[in-house]
């Protein structure tokens, strides 16, 4: 009686099945945002703090406003077009990579007179007479759930032949921001209400003369990456362990493979792992030959069932041998999130995109512990324990419901094993009626995430 309910109304959930079912496959199609992150964006801010003679100063903040994307070693750069003739004078707290043609000038000569300037972070160290706030991290920009005092950064320009008041001054066109790489498109400046600056003592309120934003989205798309991860699974009541789909990230190409993976046992890893990591490009290829070839596996094991909890265990496993990645961190959606009870050794937080549904949450590691997971080797994994409570209505081993959703490592979608290929419990059939009405619930739960994004 308890399971007729849900079953008689599957045939009113049909056509929204499939219209759920088209939509999915539009957003995978072009992603083209971030469904865990659906406002995510860096924000790029100039406020003009004075007028020069023959232009202007400006401060240039950038704020990476992304739930758990960050931007790492080495770091990012920022390309826009000059609408008029005008040049960079001087620069603090960062640089433009090229001078470009200043030979018109004389005497005096700019920092920059290209007209699309490229500006990169100043690394740490830079001498503090080169120095603003928020600059000289080498271009790495934190999350914001991770930490937002770390998530933003700036520089200074002093920009000649330019405008020299708001009614004359033209805003910069054509921003580029590459995170080295490609996938973020920055719309159009746009000006908005002077910044207010409040002086450490508060005493003192200062303004910007002028101020316009930039706002700039990634797409993993446009990105055109291939994974990065995948995810692999096991439980207390299945022996099977279901590994990472074969070539989620790439094939091995010959058997020895040589050429484009590392054997653990190689004579030359040694110097394959200094080449790969002197040179900043991704030519040498330094990830561990598996079956997957990712430079990031994340497990997921379903490890003990209590009377009213259960607990998983996630362990990370870095297969890159060139590469450390400090601040980490990983996202995990699971319905039973919004019953989370202890997390061992991971920081946490909950994110809540669309304000009903809590079934998603950012992991990181605890500073100075396992915050640096190492490059590949018998120290290159990170892992945690969670212990949730169960909600006896929607809890089940069953139709492998205690598996996560979703994952993200860094930012970027982990390839999944296919939903069949899931550890099956030994009960399945008992519980039929229950993991259908968990079926039911989660398209509606989903349905309603949907109605909050477009309305
Ligand atoms: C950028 O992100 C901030 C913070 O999440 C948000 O308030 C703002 O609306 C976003 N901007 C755009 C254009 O999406
Ligand atoms: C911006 O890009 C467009 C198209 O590439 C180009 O035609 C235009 O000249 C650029 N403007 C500036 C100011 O760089
Ligand atoms: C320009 O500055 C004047 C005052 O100096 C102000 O009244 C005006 O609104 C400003 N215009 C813009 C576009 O910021
Ligand atoms: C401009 O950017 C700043 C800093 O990110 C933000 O506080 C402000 O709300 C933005 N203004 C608009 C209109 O987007
Ligand atoms: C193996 O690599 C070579 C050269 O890098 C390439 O031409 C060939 O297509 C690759 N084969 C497969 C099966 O990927
Ligand atoms: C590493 O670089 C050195 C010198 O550049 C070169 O001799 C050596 O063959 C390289 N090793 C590998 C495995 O690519
Ligand atoms: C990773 O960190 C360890 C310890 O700090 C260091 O010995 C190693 O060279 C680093 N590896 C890379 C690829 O940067
Ligand atoms: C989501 O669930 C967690 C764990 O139970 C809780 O700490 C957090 O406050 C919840 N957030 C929201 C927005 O309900
Ligand atoms: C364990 O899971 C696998 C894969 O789903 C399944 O083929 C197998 O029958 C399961 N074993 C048991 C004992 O349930
Ligand atoms: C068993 C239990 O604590 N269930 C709770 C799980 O979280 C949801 C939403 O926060 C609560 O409504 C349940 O009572």
């Amino acid at each position: 009686m308890i399971m007729a309910a849900p079953i008689l109304r599957l045939p009113f959930f049909l056509p929204i099945l499939a219209i759920l079912l088209l939509f999915s496959t539009f957003l995978t199609s072009t992603e083209a945002y971030d469904p865990l992150d659906p406002n995510g964006n860096i924000t790029i801010k100039w406020d003009v703090i004075s007028w020069t003679a023959d232009g202007y100063v400006a401060v240039v903040t950038m704020y990476n406003f992304q739930q758990y994307r960050h931007i790492q070693a080495p770091g990012w750069s920022l390309q826009w077009g000059w609408v008029k003739k005008e040049v960079i004078w001087s620069m603090l707290g960062g640089q433009a990579t090229e001078q470009g043609d200043c030979s018109r000038y004389k005497g005096n000569i700019p920092h920059s007179c290209k007209r699309d300037p490229t500006i990169v972070d100043l690394l740490p160290g830079t001498p503090y007479n080169q120095q603003i706030a928020n600059c000289c991290k080498g271009g790495v920009l934190n999350s914001w759930v991770q930490d937002p005092t770390t998530a933003v950064s700036s520089f200074q320009l002093s920009v000649g032949a330019a405008g020299t008041s708001n009614k004359t001054v033209r805003l910069p066109k054509n921003f580029t921001l590459k995170a080295p790489g490609p996938g973020y498109t920055c719309g159009p400046a746009k000006i908005v209400r002077p910044t207010k600056f409040i002086s450490s003592d508060k005493r003192r309120v200062t303004q910007a003369l002028m101020t316009w934003n930039i706002t700039c989205t990634y797409s993993q798309f446009l990105a055109q990456k291939t994974p990065t991860c995948c995810v692999s699974l096991s439980s207390f009541y299945n022996d099977t362990i279901v590994a990472c789909p074969k070539c989620s990230c790439g094939c091995p190409n010959n058997s020895n493979g040589a050429q484009n993976c590392v054997e653990p046992n190689s004579p030359h890893l040694a110097s394959v792992v200094t080449n790969a990591s002197s040179s900043n490009n991704n030519v040498v290829p330094s990830v561990q030959c598996t079956s997957h070839l990712c430079p990031i596996r994340v497990h997921w094991h379903v490890k003990i069932n209590y009377k009213e909890y259960w607990r998983a265990k996630i362990t990370i496993t870095n297969f890159n041998y060139a590469m450390n990645y400090t601040n980490w961190n990983l996202v995990a959606q699971h319905p039973n999130f919004d019953n989370l009870t202890t997390i061992f050794s991971f920081n946490y937080m909950s994110i809540n995109p669309y304000g009903t549904i809590n079934d998603t949450a950012v992991l990181w590691g605890v500073k100075f512990y396992n915050d640096l997971l190492m490059q590949a080797g018998p120290l290159g994994n990170v892992q945690t324990e969670l212990l949730f409570r169960k909600n006896p209505s929607v809890f089940t081993f069953d139709k492998g419901w205690a598996f996560p959703r979703r994952i993200y490592f860094n930012g970027d979608n982990c390839v999944m094993p296919p939903p069949d290929a899931y550890p099956h419990s030994p009960n399945t059939g008992l519980k039929q009626g229950v993991s259908l009405f968990t079926t039911l619930l989660s398209i509606s739960l989903t349905l309603l995430s949907l109605r909050h994004l477009f309305a």
